[in-house]
């Protein structure tokens, strides 16, 4: 018998897109778009659309396994490194390690290891977070993605909210600034496209020549980690030629006057030399910003990836602020949504079990320098490491200290998968995990304004279970009696739900599971504005303008141009710009080329690359692109093979002499470390170093050279 179920992509993505799951006889056997989800309108990516093949890959995990050869990479060989073993052979395996550690070095020796696998509300973060909190394991911080961009934002704005998607198609200036809106956040580029049709203006600022910036009506290449000098000649323009809002300044806005200073410093002419885009164009674009309205910016976590990617956002969050953009219906700026839906993640979570375990919180380890940890920790070093959600060997930088780390022979590590990756060619212990046709989750979006409940569609494969029902599982085995690890996921979801955000009022499974998504409230929410939509809305809905008075949740209540909390923190208080150390404006000497660790358009960092149907969609993926320049100076033709080195390591790519990027920056795609020659991924030359703001990576912030290869 058919029956379709409505679910929601989980992947680390803006678009949380509502999904339609066919089922025929137990098996689904079609996915679509739900035309009925407001944002994402009924169409998918390109790699989701392939859906089925991953679900039905023979390449799934299926069975717990454990490693009965030498730890590394092991090629097609799986089955003869890893035998099958029953989940009560494993969870007795797994707690009787954990207790011997414990007993030995004590809990803070285990190590989670977790990230965007599934960004559902459940499976990301709940059963798991209990667990390793009850258990006393260190703590991960989490801060391989956005947390400088996030930091950078709240320290003008104190909470991520911003432009729906929706509202751009009023917009008749869009900026994607480190934003490959096609690639990255494809259901935005319909509002764009017709705002477009009705004369909006898209200009690009990125160093790499995206799909976006190909299709852009300008297109501003700019030097990597530069961005804080753009945004601060900009203000420079628009304090200088008074197309700022002085009403909405004096209003909604605290330090002025030092902003004004600081600005003073950053004429166009010094910012051309920093970022390489002409001080003419710098003009032109600060008063077109300024004055082409509404004018909207969608920046993304690109800006963010390098030293300075705090400092960088923050002076991106303060330009909507001084033109009071913020006020109009397609204005304002976009990083994330992600701060509307508060949900009760303390209620999932359960902090305080940590206080049961140890009495204190557990020690802290930083996720970008899990290399490090491994090989140098100590008091105590680690001894156990538990990765499910994420493929560290494939995602983490300076990815040599990681595999030397992942080989130890006395590290005990399990690895929670749907497929056997990178990582798994570590692992002692792999178990099978869900896909999320398997399991139920709530989700939440990054990009949009909408609620989801995401249903159960088929029964999980083989002997798969969800992370919920692992970690369930596995504190029944270490004894651990409190209810919380007996709750179920409607239990749990019901919970998640239970929030005091007002903008979540009224919301409940119930309603989820019959409405299929749900936009938050915005109309009980104290200090949303409201405002009547106008004629080229999509939907019926008011448009929420978190801004457009006030509102702020700094702590002045403000948008904070000067902010006390970071002078606190030894930062800067108002904005400024430093280049990156590793940059060609840096310290570093003798690596002359910045490199673009990128992520591919057709794969979700490392998840999807081995899908022979997602992967003919990244052609090359083992190129490294450069220009002309810099290959004709190095004697390397198109096509030639090149070893690209620094100080980290080396890798041996095909170099690709095209027009993406300018003289002195080259760029890669992020690929699984075993569909690399010599077997090191593109990770081998990013850096441990963190950013100036939430401990984030810095992924573009890395300088190599390059030559010819000779075998
Ligand atoms: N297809 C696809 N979609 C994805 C992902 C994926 O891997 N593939 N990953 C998902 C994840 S984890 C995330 S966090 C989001 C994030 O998505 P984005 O933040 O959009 O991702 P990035 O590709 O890191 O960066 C965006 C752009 O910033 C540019 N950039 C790099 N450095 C700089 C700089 O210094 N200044 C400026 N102005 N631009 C710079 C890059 O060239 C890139 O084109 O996307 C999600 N969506
Ligand atoms: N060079 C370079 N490196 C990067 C980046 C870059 O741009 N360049 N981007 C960085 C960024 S922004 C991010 S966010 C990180 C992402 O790093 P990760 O979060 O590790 O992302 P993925 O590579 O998608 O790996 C997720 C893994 O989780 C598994 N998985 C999916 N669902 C589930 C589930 O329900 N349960 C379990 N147990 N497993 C599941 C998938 O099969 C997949 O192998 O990578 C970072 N690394
Ligand atoms: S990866 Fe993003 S665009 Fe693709 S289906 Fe999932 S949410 Fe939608
Ligand atoms: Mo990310």
């Amino acid at each position: 018998m058919k029956r379709v179920v409505h679910a929601a992509c989980p992947h680390d993505c803006p678009d949380a897109c509502g999904v339609l799951i066919t089922i025929d006889d137990g098996r689904a056997t079609r996915i679509q778009g739900d035309p009925e989800h407001p944002v994402t309108r009924g169409f998918l990516c390109a790699k989701v659309a392939k859906y089925l093949d991953r679900v039905y890959s023979p390449d799934r995990v299926l069975y717990p396994m454990r490693r009965v050869a030498p730890k590394g990479p092991c090629g097609a060989a799986v089955h003869e490194v890893f035998a099958r073993i029953t989940w009560d052979e494993a969870l007795d395996e797994i707690a009787n390690k954990f207790k011997n550690i414990i007993a030995g070095h004590g809990p803070e020796a285990i190590l989670p290891y977790s990230y965007g696998g599934t960004l559902g509300a459940l499976n990301g973060a709940s059963m798991d977070r209990r667990f390793f909190y009850r258990l006393g394991a260190s703590q991960l911080e989490r801060t391989i993605c956005s947390d400088a961009g996030e930091v950078g934002m709240e320290s003008v704005t104190g909470i991520k909210l911003g432009t729906e998607p929706e509202q751009f198609v009023h917009s008749r200036y869009i900026i994607a600034w480190a934003s490959n809106i096609h690639g990255n956040n494809v259901h935005l580029w319909p509002y764009i496209e017709t705002a477009r049709r009705h004369g909006a203006k898209l200009v690009v600022i990125d160093p790499y020549r995206t799909r976006t910036a190909k299709l852009a009506d300008w297109y501003l290449p700019i030097n990597p980690g530069t961005d804080a000098a753009l945004a601060l000649a900009m203000m420079h323009v628009i304090i200088r030629e008074n197309l700022f809002d002085a009403d909405y300044v004096s209003h909604y806005t605290v330090g002025f006057e030092d902003l004004k200073a600081r600005a003073d410093q950053y004429p166009p002419e010094i910012a051309a030399r920093w970022t390489g885009i002409s001080a003419d164009d710098i003009r032109k674009l600060a008063r077109e910003y300024a004055t082409v309205r509404p004018s909207a910016i969608r920046v993304n976590y690109g800006i963010q990836r390098n030293d300075g990617g705090g400092m960088a956002m923050r002076a991106v969050a303060m330009l909507p602020c001084l033109i009071g953009s913020w006020k109009e219906i397609g204005g304002g700026l976009q990083l994330s949504t992600s701060g509307a839906f508060g949900l009760n993640t303390s209620a999932l979570r359960m902090p305080e079990l940590m206080q049961k375990a140890l009495g204190r919180p557990a020690r802290i380890v930083n996720m970008v320098q899990l290399g490090s940890a491994l090989n140098s920790l100590s008091s105590p070093p680690i001894q156990a490491l538990f990765v499910y959600n994420s493929n560290p060997a494939a995602v983490c930088p300076n990815h040599n200290e990681v595999v030397r780390g992942l080989k130890r022979p006395d590290l005990f590590t399990v690895v929670h998968e749907q497929f056997f990756t990178d990582t798994t060619d570590y692992a002692d212990i792999v178990l099978p995990a869900t896909t999320f046709f398997e399991h139920k989750d709530l989700q939440a979006a990054y990009g949009h304004y909408y609620l989801q409940v995401s249903n159960q569609a088929i029964d999980p494969l083989g002997e798969c279970r969800s992370n919920v029902d692992l970690f369930r599982a596995l504190a029944g085995r270490m004894g651990f009696d409190e209810e919380c690890f007996r709750e179920t996921v409607d239990s749990m979801i019901d919970q998640a739900l239970q929030s005091t955000n007002p903008r979540l009022h009224g919301i409940t499974r119930v309603r989820l599971e019959r409405e299929h998504r749900i936009r938050l409230n915005f109309a009980v929410a104290a200090g949303d504005a409201a405002v009547r939509p106008t004629e080229r809305s999509s939907e019926p809905t008011t448009p929420f303008l978190p801004f457009a008075q006030g509102n702020f949740l700094t702590p002045s209540g403000k948008a904070e141009f000067y902010s006390e909390t970071l002078k606190t923190n030894g930062l800067d208080p108002v904005v400024s710009f430093t280049p990156p150390a590793e940059s060609r404006h840096g310290s570093t000497t003798g690596f002359p080329l910045e490199l673009l660790a990128r992520k591919p358009d057709n794969h979700l960092n490392s998840s999807f690359a081995n899908l022979p149907s997602v992967r003919e969609m990244e052609p090359r993926m083992g190129d490294l692109e450069m220009h002309p320049t810099d290959a004709t100076a190095r004697g390397i033709r198109d096509g030639d093979r090149i070893r690209a080195f620094n100080p980290r390591g080396e890798i041996v790519l095909q170099a690709c002499v095209n027009g993406s990027v300018r003289p002195g920056v080259v760029a890669a795609r992020l690929d699984w470390a075993r569909f690399t020659p010599g077997g090191g991924n593109i990770n081998v030359l990013t850096s441990e170093k963190l950013t100036d703001m939430g401990n984030a990576a810095t992924f573009y912030s890395v300088c190599v050279e390059v030559e010819l290869f000779r075998a």
